[in-house]
């Protein structure tokens, strides 16, 4: 998968470097091409942002250096979709990460200062995405739980051990608790069933907590989710087991 992503702070992606999309592009699963909009400012001072018209404080990007930039990445790849990454933007789910995911080339466009100018957005911009409802100081933090989130659903991009299928969202459940050794922590011990060796218990037993915290902190995407008959039953189970504990 090919990302042409356009920023004026390209270092900050070298973070992606220690993380799943590093050895991804090590192993040419994914390809990630950086744009610097000052390379198509026309002025001398290479000048990327302006005062917002109506007043107001700080700066806009301005459109004329985002919309070359744009369409120099597109006479290479015309099919390339437009990603704008804002807090107006489509809340960013599992669902859309797989979405994304299958698609063959991605342009990132990474805003600064109080936004980019609403006609490269309305003439440019195929889809708003966000990653959450707060601002940041740019796009390009975004851009990068972007590029990680698809990344790791790319075959070959995860080891076996860590496969996408099992992760908490892929299931539409938060994840079960984890524990490594040692057996006993600060007085408090790794729950028996894990020790037991019995894999079907152990699968049951991590479905049914899998359940019950995605019951108690997520009510909303287990309702999302929906239950099978047996899931009710774990759940049941659960709830009768946590109401004992009070
Ligand atoms: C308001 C503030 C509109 C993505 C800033 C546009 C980008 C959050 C997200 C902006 C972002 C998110 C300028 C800085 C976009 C521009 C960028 N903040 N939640 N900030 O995905």
């Amino acid at each position: 998968m090919r990302f042409d992503v356009i920023t004026i702070f390209q270092e900050m992606f070298s973070a992606l470097e220690h993380s799943i999309p590093g050895r991804a592009a090590t192993n040419n699963i994914i390809d990630i091409n950086y744009w610097n909009p000052r390379d198509f400012t026309k002025d001398k001072h290479r000048c990327v942002d302006d005062r917002p018209y109506g007043g107001g404080p700080g700066m806009v990007m301005m459109a004329q250096p985002m919309h070359d930039c744009i369409h120099k990445i597109k006479e290479k790849n015309s099919t390339a979709k437009v990603i704008h990454l804002s807090p107006q933007g489509q809340l960013l789910d599992q669902d859309g990460v797989k979405y994304l995911a299958a698609q063959e080339n991605l342009i990132l466009l990474c805003g600064r200062y109080e936004g980019i100018d609403e006609r490269v957005v309305e003439q440019d911009i195929d889809e708003e995405w966000s990653i959450g409802d707060y601002v940041l100081s740019g796009g390009e933090l975004a851009a990068m739980v972007m590029i990680d989130a698809i990344t790791r659903l790319l075959p070959g991009a995860l080891g076996d051990a860590e496969s996408a299928e099992q992760d908490s969202f892929t299931t539409g459940l938060l994840d079960h608790q984890h524990y490594t050794r040692p057996e006993a922590f600060n007085g408090q011990k790794v729950p028996k069933m894990l020790l037991s060796g019995a894999h079907n218990a152990i699968a049951r037993w991590r479905l049914r907590e899998a359940l019950g915290r995605t019951y108690l902190r997520r009510p909303k995407l287990l309702k999302k989710r929906g239950l099978s008959k047996d899931e009710q039953k774990l759940l049941d189970e659960f709830i009768k087991e946590e109401r004992e504990l009070l």
